[in-house]
């Protein structure tokens, strides 16, 4: 099916698509060429190595046909520094969570095309992500590096672009972790048991986005699903593989067995056995040549460049060049300073420069700890652990970006120590905390690692406090009624203290938006599942979807901008619209009601279902950005809402429905901050669409 949303759809249509008809062909025939050891070399990786000028994937050249190479490296945060040589050769960019909060598709894009072009000078063909796995558990260890936040919506209407981004420049792009791997603990043998209805309308809603705007690739996940390993669960890949015009690999180790006939078409690193040319003889010739074939499409219509051979002829394109520039020095921050939430400001922000500001806590200046980083899976206050960091060779710290922002009168008290904080002779005090996280566990706490010291600062501070946090994801915020601003920067990478600097003197006005709740207790979040299966108990009701009726710290699409914001009318739906009718379509005008500052403002499109859906009761079908408002200044924002957008999925038809009934729809702020509202009936006359 196509999930259109107002932002989005563009990005859809436009994204590279391989081409039917001769191309088919070709690949038929070049598939026909090739000897069965050839064959079996697509499916099988060489080398996990990262050194030695080998990626952290390779599928070996076939050069007798024009087969290139491909060369994979992850992903979170750019070009993967699997060897201490790339340190400052790349970008750090902001984690993919800081990207999600932008809520912009175009963000996406030229974060794409700029870290592609990095990938390109490093000599590798494949990036190993984007991260899609929606944030069921909020302790998730990987939550950083997933797009979705907690919501699918957000994240199919993010990677469409993303996915455009890479591949335009020959850049082949692989959706994971694929399916349910929503947490770390027991990552390689849990067995996640969601409902038909959960997968469908929930957790494969990123992935079918990937798909359909043409990634070139999915990686199944080290889980279980229903008690069968993802990368052998015919049922799930399946599924994926027909809307997927690509190939599908395993995540590194994941595969427990030769499963080509069940969907598995790589396995990757490729060091195990069992897809060793030994177990391969074992696999009927026609799935043989249809996984071949799932890989050379995408491989040859958007990677045909040859390029260096892995091993020593690569090693100067990876240890040798410099892929990072100046322009992506300024794109990082950029996108840093759209990515990082306002979450409170009691009028507070920005801050006049000639203020006698106090800097105070340990994280305010946070070593860039790269030497004791290189070869573990942890990661610090700027990146995170394992497979997705990009260690940056310089960070710019908090209190390096305020001074280089122009706060002269800065005093600093750089521990948590807090007597030392409060003795400060300063009109205001910035706080600033963080918390780690990465692959391989969970995080065991919501609360940041300096949260006592925030807490008694802000709250036996007589100044006005503004607290600074470097997360993770999801974080507690026990301070929130006591200081007077919160800013809340997910991983920012090499340019996290440029951003935040831009915020606090209003060199850019905030305009991020929450892709997570910020719950009041960890007790309110799903837990990561301790057993071996783990049943999804609460199935639709995931992330802010679960917290309705409860109070939260901070909302879902939450997030300040220094200029405020009227909503308004200009054109409500149709009161009653047909199940089979393609969209519905209104329009919304936003005035900038501020004085003085200017903004950006994310209208957000909510909709409850009739009681007869059983679905969670409020949900984000749609969004959009306004332009940069000057005061008394105005947006007019035209939605079209698909009609698929409305569709639930029927377990006992194994297929999707419009309910038919009575729907509240809502613009808001924030998923608790809604300010218009209109009915409409959905009348069941007429056809229900098609899904795809
Ligand atoms: C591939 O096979 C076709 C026949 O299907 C043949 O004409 C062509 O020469 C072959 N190409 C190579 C490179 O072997
Ligand atoms: C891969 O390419 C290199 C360099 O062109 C060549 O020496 C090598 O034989 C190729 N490998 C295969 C299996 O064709
Ligand atoms: C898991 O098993 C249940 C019960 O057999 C089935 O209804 C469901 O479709 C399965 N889920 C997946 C994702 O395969
Ligand atoms: C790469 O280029 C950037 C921008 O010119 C520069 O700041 C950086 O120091 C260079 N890195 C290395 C390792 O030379
Ligand atoms: C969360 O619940 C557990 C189990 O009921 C309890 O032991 C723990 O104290 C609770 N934690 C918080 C922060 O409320
Ligand atoms: C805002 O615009 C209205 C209508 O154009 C005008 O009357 C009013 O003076 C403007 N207010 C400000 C603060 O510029
Ligand atoms: C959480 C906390 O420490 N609260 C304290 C804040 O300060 C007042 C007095 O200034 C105390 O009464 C609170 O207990």
């Amino acid at each position: 099916m196509l999930w259109v949303y107002a932002l989005c759809a563009c990005a859809i249509q436009s994204a590279a698509l391989i081409e039917a008809g001769d191309f088919a062909k070709n690949i038929a025939a070049i598939v026909g060429n090739l000897t069965l050891q050839e064959k079996y070399s697509l499916l099988q990786g060489v080398s996990s190595s990262g050194a030695d000028g080998y990626y952290v994937g390779t599928i070996l050249n076939i050069s007798r046909l024009g087969i290139p190479s491909i060369k994979m490296q992850d992903a979170g945060q750019g070009f993967r520094t699997s060897d201490a040589r790339l340190v400052g050769q790349v970008t750090s960019w902001p984690c993919a969570l800081a990207l999600a909060a932008t809520w912009d598709s175009s963000m996406a894009y030229e974060f794409a095309s700029a870290a592609a072009d990095e990938f390109v000078i490093k000599g590798a063909n494949m990036v190993l992500g984007p991260g899609l796995n929606v944030h069921r558990v909020a302790l998730g260890g990987r939550n950083a590096e997933y797009l979705s936040g907690e919501d699918p919506v957000l994240g199919a209407a993010l990677v469409g672009e993303w996915v455009r981004g890479f591949q335009e420049k020959g850049i082949l792009a692989t959706a994971k972790h694929y399916l349910l791997n929503n947490q770390e603990t027991n990552r390689v043998s849990y067995s996640a048991q969601a409902s038909p209805r959960a997968v469908a309308e929930v957790y494969m809603v990123p992935f079918r986005a990937a798909a359909l705007a043409g990634s070139a690739a999915a990686m199944c996940s080290y889980n279980k699903i229903n008690g069968t390993y993802s990368c052998s669960n015919a049922a799930t890949l399946r599924e994926l593989k027909t809307l997927l015009r690509g190939w599908v690999m395993s995540d590194w180790g994941a595969t427990h067995a030769t499963a080509v006939e069940q969907g598995l078409d790589q396995d990757m690193p490729g060091t195990d056995d069992w897809y060793s040319p030994n177990q391969l003889n074992s696999v009927h010739g026609d799935a043989i040549d249809a996984a071949v074939t799932n890989v050379l499409g995408p491989l040859l219509s958007i990677a045909p460049t040859v390029g260096c051979q892995p091993g020593p002829d690569c090693a100067h394109d990876l240890f040798e060049t410099n892929a990072t520039s100046t322009e992506h020095d300024a794109l990082a921050e950029r996108i840093l300073t759209q990515g990082t939430l306002l979450l409170k400001n009691d009028a507070l922000l920005p801050l006049d420069r000639s203020l006698k500001v106090g800097l105070v806590g340990s994280v305010s200046d946070a070593p860039n700890n790269v030497t004791d980083l290189i070869s573990t899976m942890r990661g610090n206050y700027y990146v995170v652990g394992g497979s997705g960091r990009v260690v940056p060779a310089r960070v710019v710290t908090i209190l390096e970006g305020l001074v280089h922002a122009g706060f002269d009168n800065l005093q600093i008290s750089p521990t948590d120590d807090v007597s030392a904080a409060l003795s400060l002779d300063v009109d205001v005090l910035i706080a600033c905390g963080g918390a780690t996280s990465g692959e391989g566990a969970d995080r065991t706490t919501l609360s940041l690692d300096q949260e006592d010291f925030l807490v008694r600062i802000s709250n036996q501070s007589t100044l006005p406090v503004v607290i600074v946090a470097l997360a993770p994801g999801a974080i507690l915020l026990p301070f929130k009624d006591d200081a007077a601003a919160i800013i809340v920067s997910f991983f920012g990478g090499q340019a996290t203290g440029a951003a935040i600097a831009n915020i606090i003197s209003g060199a850019a006005s905030p305009s991020a938006k929450s892709p997570v709740t910020f719950p009041l207790s960890v007790n309110d979040t799903i837990l990561p599942c301790r057993d071996l299966s783990c049943p999804y108990a609460e199935d639709l009701y995931v992330g802010y979807k679960a917290l309705h009726a409860k109070p939260v710290a901070f909302p879902f699409g939450h997030g300040l901008s220094f200029a405020t914001f009227g909503y308004n009318w200009a054109s409500t739906p149709d009161a009653s619209i047909l199940a089979s009718s393609p969209s519905l379509s209104f329009d919304v005008v936003l005035t900038n009601v501020h004085a003085v500052y200017s903004g950006v403002e994310t209208p957000q499109v909510y909709i409850t279902y009739p009681p007869e859906a059983n679905e969670p009761s409020i949900q984000l079908k749609a969004f959009s950005k306004t332009p940069l408002l000057p005061p008394n200044r105005t947006a007019l924002l035209h939605f079209e809402l698909d009609m698929s957008s409305f569709r639930i999925y029927s377990p006992s038809a194994s297929s999707w429905i419009v309910v038919a009934g009575l729907y509240d729809l809502y613009v808001g702020a924030s998923s608790r901050d809604l300010r218009l509202h209109h009915s409409f009936y959905i009348e069941p006359r007429g056809a229900v669409p098609k899904v795809s």
